[in-house]
């Protein structure tokens, strides 16, 4: 069981603030984004919430998850804190990977979340790779490796389940259907009905839930890592959900029109969570204003944290990077923090980041041009 409990009343609570919390960090990470106080891209996850908090909802806290490119929401449902997160997004040092990740790869090995990463398909084999560990040790956890439709074509994510399925290793695959890769629909990049059909490859199960619903995602996660604890090998289990924004921020999306996504919002997660949680007497329309507002003020609050904190210093570029610093690479970190004018030019172009007028920082060298963030997905 995860640290909340969504088979009793607050564990159910907790799952709709976490689905709450991911929806108001992507709001707020999307508009800062928009003002120029993030660099990098954003990936939003807005509506699919309830995929990464079902899933997680099944999850031991010790069991492992291997996020994707559109991984904040992940993180929320691991139980990551959002201010350190939001630092993260912004480049400063107190973020979870001290800064020098970005959006892309948020990672909190003790929380049990391996990490995102801008790689289509890299989920999978990082959770092969923890699920052969948990084998090896014989300890009672599973590795979960999320990927997107557009993934599920991905030669890694092939070796990945294969070898999953041909070891047994205790692993879930949690396929996020969100009916788009980039702008090609689903159905123009499969040859499959569902992608969940794909598991007959392995010739392991495959299900397919509703992503809109937490309570289907958890059951449906719930029972794939029964089989993977009971030595009985990996599932696919793919949520179909959707994706309320873009792509990445700054999609124009000629590839789909207002009604296909009012159609999907007439299904939001959120609302339907919560009203079952009203009429079920756990919840009242207050109680959810009030749980409303104590997110936006914690988001809020991590928005400042992030924008106050530091950025991490031009002598620490090279810390953090590997686990054993390779010699060739010593070298060069060694001439860096040497180097009298490295940290000072550097330095400099940091002081010269003007303070825009609602006090975010805005720094040409960190931030990229404008060209860069309408003109598409660099990655
Ligand atoms: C190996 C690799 N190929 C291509 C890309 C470019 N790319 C970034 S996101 C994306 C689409 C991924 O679609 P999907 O897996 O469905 O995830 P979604 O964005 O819908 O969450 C592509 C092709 C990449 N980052 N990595």
């Amino acid at each position: 069981m995860a640290d909340f409990d969504i088979h009793s009343t607050a564990g159910r609570l907790e799952a709709l603030r976490r689905m709450l919390t991911i929806r108001a960090f992507d709001e707020e990470a999307g508009d800062r984004f928009a003002d120029g106080e993030i660099p990098g891209f954003v990936h939003l996850y807005i509506g699919e919430e309830a995929v990464g908090v079902g899933t997680c909802a099944a999850l031991d806290p010790d069991d492992y998850i291997a996020s994707t490119h559109r991984g904040h929401g992940h993180c929320i449902a691991k139980g990551l804190d959002p201010k350190y997160m939001m630092a993260e997004l912004y480049g400063k040092a107190e973020g979870y990977c001290n800064g020098k990740g970005g959006s892309m790869h948020i990672a909190d090995v003790d929380a049990g979340m391996l990490g995102a990463n801008g790689i289509v398909g890299a989920g999978p084999p990082m959770a092969t790779g923890a699920a052969l560990s948990i084998d090896y040790q014989d300890r009672d956890q599973v590795a979960v490796g999320f990927l997107g439709d557009g993934a599920v074509a991905q030669g890694q994510v092939h070796e990945a389940i294969n070898l999953a399925s041909t070891w047994d290793l205790p692993a879930v695959f949690v396929v996020e259907n969100n009916q788009y890769g980039e702008g090609t629909p689903v159905e123009k990049q499969h040859n499959v009905d569902n992608l969940s059909d794909t598991a007959q490859a392995y010739d392991i199960p495959g299900l397919t839930v509703d992503g809109m619903d937490i309570t289907a995602v958890e059951e449906g996660v719930a029972e794939a890592r029964e089989r993977a604890t009971a030595g009985e090998g990996p599932t696919l289990v793919e949520a179909e959900t959707y994706r309320y924004r873009g792509h990445y921020e700054g999609d124009e999306e000629p590839y789909r029109d207002d009604a296909e996504i009012q159609r999907w919002k007439d299904r939001d997660p959120i609302d339907s969570f919560k009203e079952r949680l009203i009429d079920r007497g756990e919840l009242t329309e207050e109680e959810f204003d009030d749980l409303q507002a104590e997110v936006e003020a914690e988001i809020e609050a991590a928005v400042e944290y992030a924008q106050e904190a530091d950025r991490p210093t031009p002598d620490e570029a090279y810390d953090d990077m590997f686990a054993e610093m390779p010699p060739e690479i010593e070298r060069f970190a060694t001439a860096a923090r040497a180097r009298p004018d490295g940290g000072e030019r550097i330095s400099d172009s940091r002081s010269s980041s003007a303070q825009s007028s609602d006090g975010g920082e805005r720094s040409s060298s960190a931030h990229g041009s404008d060209d860069g963030r309408q003109g598409g997905d660099r990655r």
